[in-house]
């Protein structure tokens, strides 16, 4: 394979939304490319991209895959991005090291959730966009409506370069404004036949040359002056301007495809070798320490690091790009996260599983490489007399939690290594060990996501887990004051044993000062608070303990004794032995033995008080409640939001985006529990949804009822 230089590479990475055709896509590049001889097919599990055996089994990609095809000299590479909102954790690495996103839209379907998602993150890497419009050969396309949909999503800076003459089961013409010229394709796509637009299409074709041509000419002084002048421009000044807009997101040229039959593939990626920017067209990227790091061949090698997996057979392999200099076969680099060296022993440029060695790569190329130490995704290696720092990539917070378990304890190791291991392939997977819960947690972007980590389990490393329902941290608190008094006594055998507490306790309230007095029906209890000691608790709230003895009833030394009792019980509350919080305790009376009083006995003494108390109090248990943002297609927003309801969901707000709705509501986690799958089938896919701790609440008193029960079998059986 031959070297390219800098100037003769692509880097493109196509998303879109789930099924929109984007695998199929690339499967058509690689073949028009010549890289592949025959298109596999999605149905027939046979494509170049989605070749793991758990993407074939659900039918979706996964994992973003790394791809290459040559094409009028220049070469392409791309990288297949999974589209359901699940494996964004793909994505993201993905949109880093492309200079170009292809977004591909089923034309059925116009902005899907999944495209409004793309979009978002592409604009956050401020990746310029090309429109692919796919599945022009079915029957339900509305055309004018779909491109009135997509320019009020893009600030009407599509820039039309084609429309199809006929869509559904006729597409097989398209109207090219740039070139002025018609494609056709026989049934079998590929290379098509460029002949003159036909008669009755002329003033419409012209029209939109016209605005093409206006549209290039914004992105340039120069190009508008030429334009004014000569009242057109020609073909070349029009790429200039095209790629200008595109570099400023303020152009987005659409094309029309159909992925499946191979029709419209050829122009694309014409196209996007005589336009899309070459890596070195981008604003370079800049370390830390505001250095920047210039694309060119010349300079100093460095890699940055996008995706590691995990294969059978090989081990790992870590894709790079060349972010500057040239990289050859055998080079020692720097990882500046570990400052540890790499050696770079074989190169190699991928094509989903089949992988060529070459001997060099040159900046702003993609490529894999095998047996390294310690260098995983978003790590830069560089030149040994550099030490390049990049700020670290940014992944979305988890949505959806599973405990884990090994079937058999004995596994336990294997499957932490195995964890550790996917964690490093896809970060958007976090592993925790929740002591609270005594279970192994695992944090994902929704279910099929954490189905997908079961699914290695169960087919590539052959480990029995199970997933069980992950049990949710409450917290218990009191709702009025209570008093309560406790006498620990032992006199038989040896040393004996007494103390003596009489507390009272209150919720606590931020910022409220300790009260000097107590009523408890007629009895009123007045307090002399000596000092306040507040303690915040590391789950959260606070214990303030204040100290309220007279006359010396028991020693300043027993006080930290008592305290620690009453801590014993806050840590495992009476109700459901989850933390207790926000409590004030009065210690205000008590008594002492001459020889037998000691520390034990007034820990004893506190911790039985307290719980006492705490028991008589109003106890309630809080729970943890998030803050939830749904994204909703119109047309469902009845039925999720009937379904929120459901799960005592607290709606505070929704806004009208274009074709979706974002409903902002607040959740009990308890009732988020396999969310993620319960919108996807209320939407068919098309929603999403974002989610966040808010705070601890108290629970209604049903619920609580319930729980109470739950609890009390649990300590029975
Ligand atoms: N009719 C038709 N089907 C298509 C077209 N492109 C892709 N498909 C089919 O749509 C399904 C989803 O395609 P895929 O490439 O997996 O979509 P992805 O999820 O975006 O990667 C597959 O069954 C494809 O065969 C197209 O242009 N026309
Ligand atoms: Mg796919």
């Amino acid at each position: 394979m031959k070297t390219y230089k800098t100037c003769d590479i692509r880097n493109l990475t196509v998303i879109g939304g789930s099924g929109s055709g984007k695998t199929t896509l690339c499967e058509s590049m690689l073949f028009e490319g010549g890289v592949i001889n025959r298109r596999g097919s999605i149905n027939q599990e046979n494509t170049v991209s989605d070749h793991t055996t758990v993407e074939h089994e659900y039918r979706n990609s996964v994992f973003s895959s790394v791809l290459y095809t040559e094409y009028n000299d220049r070469k392409l590479n791309i990288i297949d991005a999974p589209g359901m909102d699940d494996f964004v954790g793909n994505v993201i690495p993905a949109l880093r090291v492309a200079a170009t996103g292809i977004m591909v839209i089923n034309a059925t379907e116009g902005i899907e959730v999944g495209t409004e998602i793309a979009n978002r993150q592409a604009k956050n890497f401020n990746t310029p966009l090309i429109f692919a419009i796919n599945h022009l050969d079915k029957p339900e396309v509305h055309w004018d409506t779909l491109i009135t949909e997509l320019n009020s999503a893009q600030q009407n800076h599509i820039a039309l370069i084609q429309y199809p003459l006929e869509t559904g089961e006729n597409f097989h013409q398209v109207i090219d404004v740039l070139k002025m010229k018609m494609y056709q394709w026989g049934p079998d796509g590929g290379i098509p036949e460029a002949i003159d637009i036909p008669e009755e299409e002329l003033e419409r074709a012209n029209e939109l040359h016209n605005e093409l041509v206006e549209k290039a000419a914004e992105n340039d002084e120069a190009l508008m002056e030429l334009f004014f002048e000569k009242g057109s421009l020609s073909e070349d000044e029009m790429r200039e301007g095209i790629k200008k807009g595109m570099l400023s997101r303020e152009l987005y040229p659409l094309f029309c495809i159909c992925a499946e039959k191979d029709m419209g593939i050829r122009r694309l990626m014409e196209f996007i070798c005589n336009v899309a920017p070459s890596p070195n067209e981008l604003k370079p990227k800049e370390t830390i320490d505001g250095q920047k790091v210039i694309v060119d061949e010349n300079a100093k090698t460095s890699l940055f690091f996008f995706k590691t997996s995990v294969e059978p057979h090989v081990g790992e392999i870590n894709y790079f790009k060349v972010n500057s200099g040239t990289l050859r076969e055998g080079d020692e680099l720097l990882n500046t996260t570990t400052e540890n060296k790499e050696k770079i022993s074989q190169i190699f440029v991928s094509a989903g599983k089949n992988r060529t060695r070459v001997t060099e790569l040159h900046a702003g190329d993609i490529g894999a490489t095998v047996k390294l130490k310690e260098t995983k995704t978003d790590h830069t290696l560089c030149d040994k007399s550099e030490n390049y720092k990049f700020r670290n990539l940014r992944f979305p917070k988890p949505r959806y939690t599973t405990a884990l378990r090994a079937v058999n304890e004995s596994d336990d190791e294997r499957v932490a290594e195995i964890l550790q291991r996917l964690s490093q392939e896809d970060p958007t997977w976090q592993i925790e060990y929740a002591k609270e819960l005594k279970q192994l947690l695992v944090h994902g972007q929704g279910e099929y996501h954490i189905n997908t980590l079961k699914w290695y389990f169960d087919h590539i490393y052959k480990v029995d887990i199970t997933l069980e329902r992950p049990r949710i941290s409450y917290r218990e608190t009191i709702t009025k004051p209570a008093m309560a008094s406790h006498r620990h006594k032992k006199q038989s055998g040896g040393a004996g044993q007494f103390g003596e507490v009489h507390l009272i306790i209150e919720p606590y309230i931020e910022g409220q000062a300790p009260r000097n007095s107590f009523k408890f029906g007629e009895k009123e209890l007045k307090l002399n608070v000596r000092n306040t000691e507040e303690h915040e608790l590391k789950w959260g709230g606070k214990l303030v303990f204040c100290n309220c003895i007279v006359g010396g009833v028991i020693d300043a030394r027993f006080l930290p004794a008592i305290l620690k009792g009453i801590m014993e019980k806050m840590e495992e509350g009476p109700l459901t032995g989850s933390y207790a919080r926000d409590i004030i305790v009065y210690i205000y009376d008590g008594k002492m033995h001459p020889v037998d009083s000691n520390e034990i006995s007034f820990k004893i003494a506190g911790r039985t008080a307290f719980s006492q108390a705490f028991r008589e109090a109003a106890p309630k248990i809080l729970e943890p409640v998030y803050d939830i943002q749904v994204f909703v297609p119109g047309d469902r927003m009845g039925d999720v939001m009937s379904d929120l309801q459901g799960r005592r969901a607290m709606i505070l707000g929704m806004e009208s985006n274009g074709n979706y709705e974002v409903i902002k509501a607040q959740i009990p986690l308890k009732e988020t529990y396999k969310y993620s799958t319960a919108l996807s089938s209320l939407t068919n896919g098309r929603a999403m949804f974002n989610m966040e701790f808010s705070m601890y609440e108290k629970m209604q008193a049903d619920v609580q009822k319930k729980i109470l029960e739950e609890y009390q079998e649990l300590e029975m059986a």
